[in-house]
């Protein structure tokens, strides 16, 4: 009988799960930039391996805060561990221990399913480790710390057996050739968000977010054409991604087509703007609507 598991990946901000993500399914699924907090919705990809097929969910990192936007954060953190069979938690080794590791593992514990623990970013010299493999040891509870590098693919093989290991028989979900079950709509707008952070600083990644205004397809149906809107939080900030003579939307812009013509086997045509839609952060219909 085949495995089968949703997988929920958990940690906190920029412990690198999306990167994770990413070379657990092979493909570019979820954006990552060293700004916390990049991932905002469950984003699935899929691994087929010949024991079975896994959907790992990637999550907004966890971060206990009063702010509304966090929150709602937060509570997609708790509904992909609900949906999920199997955890999947990922700790930065490169960082000291936190309060929201402590945090994390509570959650953890709770849902009373089997976790795998990857201590990610071994890679990097730090001192850290130690001390984290043993507080999560006896911590977390858990007999073996998988210790892996998401940029250098290593130690992936035997997380993998591990998580397929912890899962339950069944069928698949998903059909095989499937590895995200994302839209081209949200996917689009995820690379244009990925590429606007990348060319901006302090406040205003955190600031952005991208409406998909119009696509259309084009050239009999060889071209989609998609007008955009990166969307800030005030003037000030509208001038900053637009930059001197355009410069910075223009870059954006030219990343972002890169990045696509990678990931779609049709040409895209990018039609991107600015503009200011001021403190949605706190307007519940747009969150709720935007970010699940
Ligand atoms: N050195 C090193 N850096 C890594 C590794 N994995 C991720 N990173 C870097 O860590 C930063 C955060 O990576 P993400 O994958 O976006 O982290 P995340 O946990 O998804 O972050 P949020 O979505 O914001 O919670 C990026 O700059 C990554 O390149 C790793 O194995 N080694
Ligand atoms: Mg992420």
């Amino acid at each position: 009988m085949m495995k089968s598991a949703f997988v929920a990946i958990v940690g906190r901000p920029s412990a690198g799960k999306s990167t994770l993500l990413n070379a657990l399914c092979g493909e570019k699924v979820s954006i990552t930039s060293p700004v916390p907090q990049t991932t905002r919705n469950k984003v699935r990809g899929i691994l087929n391996e010949e024991e079975g097929q896994l959907v790992f969910i990637d999550t907004p990192g966890y971060h206990n805060s009063e702010r509304k936007f966090n929150q709602h954060l937060t509570d997609i953190v708790y509904s992909a561990l609900e949906e999920s069979e199997v955890l999947l938690y990922v700790v930065d080794a490169t960082r000291p221990l936190g309060k929201e590791e402590e945090e994390i593992i509570a959650l953890l514990h709770k849902e009373k399913k089997p976790v795998v623990l990857a201590l990610n970013k071994c890679d990097s010299p730090n001192e850290h480790r130690n001390e984290l493999r043993a507080f999560l040891r006896l911590n977390a509870n858990l007999e073996r710390v998988y210790e892996i590098s998401a940029t250098e693919k290593t130690g992936l093989e035997e997380l993998k057996k591990a998580l397929l290991d912890a899962s339950p028989e069944g069928p698949a979900m998903y059909p095989e050739g499937y590895y995200t079950d994302q839209t081209p709509e949200f996917r689009i707008a995820e690379v244009i968000r990925e590429k606007a952070i990348a060319r901006t600083s302090e406040e205003i990644p955190h600031c952005l977010y991208v409406e998909m205004s119009d696509m259309e397809w084009r050239n009999d149906g060889k071209e989609l054409w998609v007008r955009a809107f990166l969307t800030v939080e005030r003037e000030s900030q509208k001038g900053i991604v637009i930059g001197k003579g355009g410069q910075v939307i223009k870059a954006i812009r030219i990343d972002a087509l890169k990045e696509l013509k990678k990931l779609f086997d049709y040409k895209i045509s990018l039609d991107l703007r600015v503009k200011v839609n001021p403190k949605w952060r706190k307007k519940d219909y747009l969150i709720k609507g935007m970010f699940t």
